[in-house]
């Protein structure tokens, strides 16, 4: 058995289903497993064809928005002791009844609910080696692999399906995107057992995509090449397609970390496999990764961040319509700040999707308490106009939308599960992938209301009790942030492991990673007029926001600038006195965040509080160190001590 996450506490009347297929049989299951709640609620589940079996059926109809409910929208009304939830089929039924089982014991009153997902692809993709290692994985192995082939027993990949389809996603890549051409070709071979875990992912209404080489025919025969424009290279491609599909019907597309290209242009070979896809209905997600592989620390000219946009931004409008690009948040690499990608509001005419990390490569890997929710809420609701005005909808061509939520067409993030008891290492983790899919389907969700969301359903409590955890965890990702890397420094961290504080790790390597800190000042400078021009990539007012030193904002004015110790913020602090105090309130906060939580740690089982305690113990010394190396870095290089006398190490 194992950690029931956040479905282990709800309960629901007797609930009849007026609908058939195979996602029915999937709820008449769940039903069958869900704990019996007396109560003289008549709750029913009905597809719209039969909605008139139901004694609501006009209050349903009259629900209904004039442009339909999609597949995967459902309505929910209830009268006195009626309660229906209807949907046009099988998947937004799914939806309404994981619905039903989050707020059941909530709902008092008469009310009517419409609800239907901001984005249709809400994605997860995995990391995880055929070998059963997971590239950045903190929760033990995969769930998926083990020894170069799938799992034998299914039951907790099912046991995670249902997890994830509780919180409406609907798309897995099961396999890492750094993957070789062999394991490509194992991939492909193996097709039973890749069509194993399909099967067990359609029963949640869950798609499943497989990350591949591109390359991946390069070593076979005589194909001494990946050319997307050699015909030979086509076919090859098209026959796998094939196999894939014959063998597993309904799987989402291929995944692609689009890092070289044999031949001409990204947009080649992405179109050449999207021509293989497409006769099945597949999908290409092509990942834009951001780096150009120029970096060197002694030309300040070249710039990482600038890479995706540089790339990407001339062949928007030469994808096929099966393409979706795939664009990390930030241009760097899921720093615990960065600026938005300037892809997210530039790409006009291609389909796109924003990736953020739930795993917690950069944010404590799940040794340290980091909720995530309200950085990706910013995230989703970032305006890339700038303009704060509403988006003229006014009959121009491409998007028009504003924000990233509005714009995207489709929303991954790389899972934190695996096979560790409590699936994501620190049991408070549970609560990033929970928000990951409930703001996917949601994106003005309000991340604290989440925390409630999740810490009712996933521990049996009092509201004082559940409010205090809330409460100590809702802005964990600031004061994250705070210890580890203000204003938007990023890279700090320690080289490979990304666990951390090694201030000048990264300075000197190739990767683009640099914070350049001398004895005067801090920061990258990536404005048109002296830097990197990285700042002429977004669009009025936005570029100029972030060029001029005084209006770019404090969290974000060492990614943009190289600016000296004695900057003023608009905070009214000194840049380097900021660096101080937030280092040393980073610290105080997680201490008070342990003793807080040991307050409280009697209420919960005791799995989960040595679990929580000695990962809290654990953040404290991490964010130990991060203060100390981080303030001794910057005292020595400018000779600058504390305003307020606090301990500095010389
Ligand atoms: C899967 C970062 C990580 C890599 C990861 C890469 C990516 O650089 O450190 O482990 O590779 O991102 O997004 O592909």
């Amino acid at each position: 058995m194992f950690d029931p996450c956040w479905l282990g506490t709800q309960r629901l009347p007797e609930v009849t289903v007026h609908a058939s297929g195979a996602l029915a049989q999937t709820i008449r299951a769940e039903l069958r497993q869900t704990r019996r709640i007396r109560n003289d609620v008549e709750v029913a589940l009905c597809v719209l064809s039969r909605v008139r079996e139901s004694p609501l059926w006009q209050e349903v109809e009259a629900a209904l928005p004039v442009d339909g409910l999609g597949t995967e929208g459902f309505v929910v009304v209830r009268r006195g002791n009626q309660l229906v939830v209807a949907a046009e089929g099988g998947r937004g039924l799914l939806y309404g009844y994981f619905y039903l089982l989050r707020y059941f014991e909530w709902m008092s009153a008469d009310f009517t609910v419409v609800e239907r997902p901001a984005i249709p692809i809400r994605m997860l993709d995995h990391w995880d080696n055929l070998s059963g290692s997971v590239e950045r994985g903190y929760s033990g192995g995969s769930i998926f692999f083990r020894d170069g082939r799938v799992v034998q027993d299914v039951t907790r990949v099912r046991a995670y399906a249902r997890l994830l389809a509780s919180i409406g996603i609907n798309a897995v890549a099961i396999n890492n995107v750094n993957v070789q051409a062999a394991e490509t070709r194992l991939l492909t071979e193996h097709l039973p057992e890749v069509s194993r875990l399909a099967a067990v992912f359609r029963e949640y209404g869950i798609a499943v995509s497989l990350s591949v080489t591109f390359a991946a025919p390069v070593e076979l025969g005589d194909l001494d090449t990946g050319d997307p424009l050699d015909e030979r290279v086509a076919r090859w491609w098209s026959a796998v397609v094939g196999r894939v599909y014959d063998a597993a019907p309904e799987l989402g597309g291929l995944v692609v970390k689009a890092e070289q290209v044999y031949g001409r242009s990204h947009a080649d070979g992405a179109n050449m496999l999207a021509r293989a896809l497409a006769p099945y209905g597949g999908t290409v997600f092509w990942r834009c990764f951001g780096s150009d592989g120029r970096q060197d620390w002694r030309d300040r000219r070249t710039d990482r961040a600038r890479a995706a946009y540089d790339h990407f931004i001339p062949l928007d409008g030469r994808f096929d319509e099966n393409v979706v690009l795939q664009v990390k948040h930030g241009p760097l690499d899921f720093q615990v700040r960065e600026a938005m990608s300037p892809l997210l509001g530039e790409l006009q005419e291609t389909a796109f999707a924003v990736e953020l990390q739930v795993t917690q490569e950069y944010t404590g890997q799940q040794k340290d308490l980091c909720y995530l929710g309200p950085w990706w809420r910013e995230i989703l609701q970032f305006d890339t106009t700038g303009s704060g005005r509403p988006p003229d909808r006014g009959g121009g061509v491409g998007k028009v939308s504003r924000t990233v939520a509005e714009r995207t067409d489709a929303i991954v993030a790389i899972s934190n599960v695996g096979d560790d008891p409590n699936w994501t290492g620190h049991k408070l983790a549970q609560s990033n992938l929970y928000a990951f899919g409930r703001l996917a389907w949601d994106p003005t969700a309000d991340p604290v209301s989440l925390l409630h969301e999740w810490a009712a359903a996933t521990f049996a409590m009092d509201d004082r009790t559940r409010s205090e955890l809330v409460s100590i965890m809702a802005d964990s990702w600031r004061t994250y942030e705070r210890y580890t890397a203000p204003l938007g420094v990023g890279f700090m961290v320690t080289p490979e492991t990304h666990y951390g504080p090694n201030v000048d790790g990264y300075e000197y390597s190739a990767r683009g990673t640099y914070h350049f800190a001398d004895r005067y000042g801090v920061g990258v400078d990536r404005t048109v007029a002296t830097g990197s021009g990285f700042t002429g990539q977004y669009p009025e007012p936005l570029a100029s926001r972030y060029e001029n030193v005084y209006t770019c904002p404090d969290e974000l004015l060492l990614f943009f600038h190289h600016v000296g110790y004695d900057h003023v913020l608009q905070n009214g602090r000194t840049v380097l006195q900021h660096i101080y105090d937030t280092r040393f309130q980073g610290y105080d906060e997680v201490q008070t965040m342990l003793t807080r939580w040991k307050a409280i740690a009697d209420r919960f089982e005791p799995v989960t509080r040595e679990n929580v305690t000695s990962r809290l113990e654990a953040q404290l010394a991490n964010a130990g160190e991060w203060r100390d190396q981080v303030n001794t870095y910057f005292y020595r290089l400018s000779g600058i001590p504390d305003a307020d006398g606090r301990t500095i190490y010389r």
